[in-house]
Parts: C-alpha cells; sequence; structure tokens
C-alpha cells in the first residue's frame, strides 16, 4: 500500500499564500503582515495609520488574535472594513485562514489590506499569508536583545518599528544594540523608531507605506 505523506506543511501553507497573493495582485490590493510580541503596539499602530491615510487610500483590515474581538472592534470604531479571525490556540495566522475572510471584504474597493498578526515573535514568520511586507513591531520595555534571541521575524520583515520610545528611558533599553543586531540579521531592514502614543516618528513610517503602495500599484 502506498502511504502520501505530506512532507512540508508551510510547503502546503506556501501554495494557498501563492494564490492569495495572485488574487490580491488582481486585485491591485496591497497587503501588510504585521506582526510583534503580544502588546507592542499593533493594533494602535493600524489606528493610527488608519487615520493618516484614509484620506488617500481605501483600508481594510483583519484581526488575528487567539480569541475575543476587542483589537476589530477597535478598529470598526474607525468605520472601517475589518475582520476578526479567532485562531482558537493558533499562535499564527496562515493563508487558508486569510483566504476564508475574502467574502467579506469588497476587494474592489481596497487599495490596501492590513494584516494583525497573533501576538508572538516567532511563529508568524513563519507562515506567508499572501502579503507584499512584512513588518514587525519591537517595543521598547521588551528588551533590546530581542533580535539576537528571535532572529527569525527580523530576517523575513521589509520593516522594523521600534515603539514605545517614549518608555526607552524608563526601561533601560539599548537602541544601539537593538539596531546593530537587527541590521547584522537583516542588512536591508528598514527601521523606524516611534511612539504611537505621542506619535513621534510615524511620519517616516507614512512615508515608506505610501511609497510602497505607490510603486506597487503602478507596476503591477
Ligand atoms: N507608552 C506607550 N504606550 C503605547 C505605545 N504604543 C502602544 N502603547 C500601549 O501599549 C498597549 C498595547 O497596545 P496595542 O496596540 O493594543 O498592542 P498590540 O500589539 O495590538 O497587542 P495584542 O493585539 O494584544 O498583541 C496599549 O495600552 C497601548 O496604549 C507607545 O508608543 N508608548
Ligand atoms: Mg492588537
Amino acid at each position: 500500500m502506498k502511504i502520501n505523506v505530506v512532507t512540508n506543511i508551510l510547503d502546503a501553507n506556501n501554495r494557498i499564500a501563492n494564490d492569495n497573493r495572485t488574487f490580491f495582485d488582481e486585485k491591485k490590493v496591497y497587503v501588510l503582515n504585521l506582526m510583534s510580541s503580544p502588546g507592542a503596539g499593533k493594533t494602535t499602530l493600524v489606528e493610527k495609520t488608519i487615520i493618516a491615510l484614509r484620506e488617500r487610500f481605501k483600508i481594510g483590515v483583519i484581526e488575528g488574535d487567539i480569541q475575543d474581538s476587542y483589537d476589530a472592534e477597535r478598529i470598526a470604531k474607525l468605520n472601517i472594513p475589518v475582520v476578526q479571525i479567532n485562531t482558537g490556540g493558533a499562535c499564527h495566522l496562515d493563508g487558508n485562514m486569510i483566504k476564508e475572510t475574502f467574502p467579506s471584504f469588497d476587494f474592489d474597493n481596497l487599495d490596501l489590506l492590513i494584516t494583525e498578526n497573533v501576538g508572538n515573535l516567532v511563529c508568524p514568520a513563519e507562515f506567508k499569508i499572501g502579503e507584499n511586507a512584512k513588518i514587525m513591531i519591537l517595543s521598547t520595555p521588551e528588551g533590546a536583545d530581542k533580535p539576537a534571541k528571535y532572529p527569525l521575524m527580523f530576517a523575513e520583515s521589509s520593516v522594523l518599528l521600534i515603539n514605545k520610545i517614549d518608555l526607552a528611558p524608563y526601561v533601560d533599553f539599548d537602541l544601539k544594540k537593538a539596531r546593530h543586531d537587527a541590521l547584522a540579521i537583516n542588512p536591508d531592514l528598514q527601521i523606524f523608531e516611534v511612539s504611537c502614543k505621542d506619535e513621534n516618528g510615524l511620519e517616516k513610517w507614512f512615508t515608506w507605506l505610501t511609497n510602497a503602495i505607490e510603486n506597487f500599484q503602478q507596476n503591477i
């Protein structure tokens, strides 16, 4: 008897993620996969980004959490189309979960889909969802040793936002070390130092994202 073995769950996910990417390309929708530890400031960044760019781009959001819909409720208050995925224990979003949200969006009326992944510094980096870019947040209270300890997410991301810069003096965050170690892992990483609370530094992130969406739309 021949036994078929699915050797690599990541291969299976990659196929679905590539199909998602083809679909998003057809619809000219630029997709972000936003990742960080729990509480680093993902939803706050999504809120600020919506407020800054909503006049320029039509934005939709997917919120990924193990349980509950707090984050989706925050986004819904801004009158933005949003879908909450509850993974029911899984520590990351995958291609199939994203595909299942498709009927909930009017993609002909979207330029940007922001996907907030489950709070976790490890697994989300391993699973593609069909994104154009992976974006990650490291917040200063987490410590400057995180790039060295959790290198994959830093290696996979295009942008690193070092958030809660307002708290850096109180938590002895070694900014130089964090930058150095992150760039040693990924020399192409764009690093922005921001405070989502007082909005310092966010303008550079908005400019990066605006350029990325416009380049994508012109070249697709
Ligand atoms: N001081 C300070 N607090 C911040 C900043 N950004 C976010 N916060 C706070 O950090 C807490 C967590 O922020 P969220 O945006 O909910 O974090 P998250 O990454 O979405 O959290 P999960 O979805 O649970 O993983 C909230 O109390 C925010 O107000 C910042 O730049 N400075
Ligand atoms: Mg959140």
